[in-house]
């Protein structure tokens, strides 16, 4: 049969790469044709895909849906509604039926399944279900049973549980579907999992439904070998090591570093981290690594707002974590969203004051909380009023709170990135020094 997968994602803020569709196309490749449409750095990317179904007459259209928008309290744009025209253009000329997958999709799979008008979706990981579903949808006997299969019956739409169940055997695709030239030129172009799954919850995260609680680690071996691979094929040595949080699993993190340092592999990365689970040995490994900037999961620097967002750690040990990234020469972003539940004027300049205090890196401030289902944000934006139904979620709803309110808040924050905006380009530094020693070091 013939496949077209769409790569929908046109937000260029640090543009992941279709990674997940990647695998999607590896998982049929072999048995199947498939074309594969990257629309992120397409001048028309619609039209292009027009074009494409015109001539290659797909049998099945795969749609991998990333974001439900860019999480900016100031942000309105919502790529689901971009891409809605987009389905309805496609019935024009093709009679293919059309799946839906990705995370944003995972996080509302009937309701999207029935805003786009799409046939079928998967939610969760996709890369075991695909293939089937084909292979279904080839020979007319849909089985309704598989996992994270989302349908139509009786007029009613169905949404089997999702498969997730991380990736323990290797992930990179075999071969590469897309241009990997445009990603080069963004900060992180590389990409490796390094664990899935948060058992913890943070009250406006939703990592819980889209990639589960359950901690799956990956071989370290399988890791190198990626990277490697990676190296070879897409021609970067600069990664992001994506894991919700590194270091909640502190043993198995330093066992990883240390199977890269082994490998000898030259690399500049970047990871996320929580502040509350390191030690002087974890930074050593990870600077030896090539590890040279971290994302520390804080997201609030008041200590009240560290408590209502159900963070888990004190302020204090931000503080302790900023130092001791700062003694190893490790940069690190702080980044904060401001406006949840309880957030003041005073919260507000307590986080901001902390910033000044410990200069981060790079600073990222945000207003206004995105709210999504099966979170306690959700359940406190219904209580007060602030939302009524699940399904006013699909588009950009963010809980800002009443004491700031969004214009105040939004206000503050320009004055301080005017004042203090300077600061972030220690970040651009930091970055290109790594950059010409690896390239160098070739
Ligand atoms: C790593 C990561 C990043 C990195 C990416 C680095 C890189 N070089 O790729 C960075 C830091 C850049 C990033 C940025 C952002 N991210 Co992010 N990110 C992640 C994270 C942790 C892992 C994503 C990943 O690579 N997964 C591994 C791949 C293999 O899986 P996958 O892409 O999901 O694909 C699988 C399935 O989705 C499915 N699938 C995918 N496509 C298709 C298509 C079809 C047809 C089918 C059947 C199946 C299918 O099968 C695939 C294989 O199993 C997820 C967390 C999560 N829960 O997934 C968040 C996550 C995706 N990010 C999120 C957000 C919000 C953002 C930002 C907006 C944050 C911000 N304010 O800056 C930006 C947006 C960037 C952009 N322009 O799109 C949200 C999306 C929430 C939502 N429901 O919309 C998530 C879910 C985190 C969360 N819980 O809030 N992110
Ligand atoms: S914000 Fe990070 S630490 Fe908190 S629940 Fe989500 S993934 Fe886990």
């Amino acid at each position: 049969m013939k496949i077209l997968l769409v790569y929908t994602n046109k937000n260029r803020f640090l543009a992941p790469p279709p990674m997940g569709l990647a695998m999607i196309a590896d998982s049929v490749a072999g048995s199947h044709e498939v074309e594969f449409i990257d629309f992120m750095w397409e001048e028309e990317p619609e039209a292009k895909a027009i074009r494409s179904i015109r001539e290659f007459r797909p049998d099945v259209i795969g749609l991998s849906l990333r974001i439900l928008d860019d999480q900016d309290g100031r942000g309105t744009q919502s790529p689901i509604a971009e891409i809605k025209p987009f389905i309805s253009d496609v019935r024009q000329i093709s009679r293919a039926p059309i799946v839906l997958g990705g995370t944003a999709f995972t996080t509302f799979p009937a309701k999207i399944l029935e805003y786009m008008a799409a046939d079928y979706g998967i939610a969760g990981q996709g890369e075991r279900v695909f293939p089937l579903l084909v292979e279904n949808i080839g020979n007319g006997v849909l089985d309704e049973n598989l996992p994270g299969l989302v349908f139509r019956k009786n007029g009613q739409v169905i949404a089997n549980p999702p498969v997730i169940e991380g990736y323990p055997t290797a992930f990179t695709p075999e071969c590469s579907y897309y241009d990997p030239r445009p990603y080069a030129r963004t900060y992180w172009p590389g990409i490796v999992l390094i664990k899935t799954g948060c058992p913890l919850r943070c009250m406006y995260c939703d990592s819980h439904v889209t990639a589960g609680k359950k901690v799956e680690l990956r071989s370290p071996e399988i890791i190198v070998s990626e990277l490697e691979y990676q190296v070879k094929t897409l021609d970067t040595r600069v990664f992001h090591l994506a894991d919700p949080c590194f270091n909640t699993t502190l043993d198995y993190a330093k066992t990883v570093l240390e199977a890269i340092i082994r490998s000898g592999l030259r690399m500049a990365a970047m990871t996320t981290l929580r502040p509350d689970n390191f030690d002087d040995e974890l930074f050593v490994l990870m600077k030896r690594a090539g590890i040279m900037f971290v994302s520390l999961g804080a997201d609030t620097l008041s200590q009240t707002m560290l408590d209502n967002y159900q963070k888990g750690f004190p302020i204090g040990q931000v503080e302790q974590c900023c130092r001791a990234l700062q003694k190893h020469g490790i940069g690190y972003m702080l980044e904060c969203v401001f406006g949840g539940p309880g957030e003041t004027k005073q919260t507000v300049e307590e986080s901001l004051a902390f910033l000044s205090k410990v200069k981060p890196t790079l600073t990222l401030l945000y207003a206004g909380l995105r709210i999504l289902p099966e979170t306690d944000l959700y359940r406190i934006a219904v209580e007060e009023g602030i939302v009524q139904d699940r399904s006013e979620l699909l588009f950009p709803r963010y809980y800002f709170s009443r004491d700031t309110g969004a214009d105040w808040l939004h206000g503050r924050i320009d004055t301080y990135n005017k004042r203090y905006g300077y600061r972030n380009s220690r970040m651009v530094l930091l970055f290109m020094r790594r950059k010409i020693r690896l390239w160098l070091r070739r």
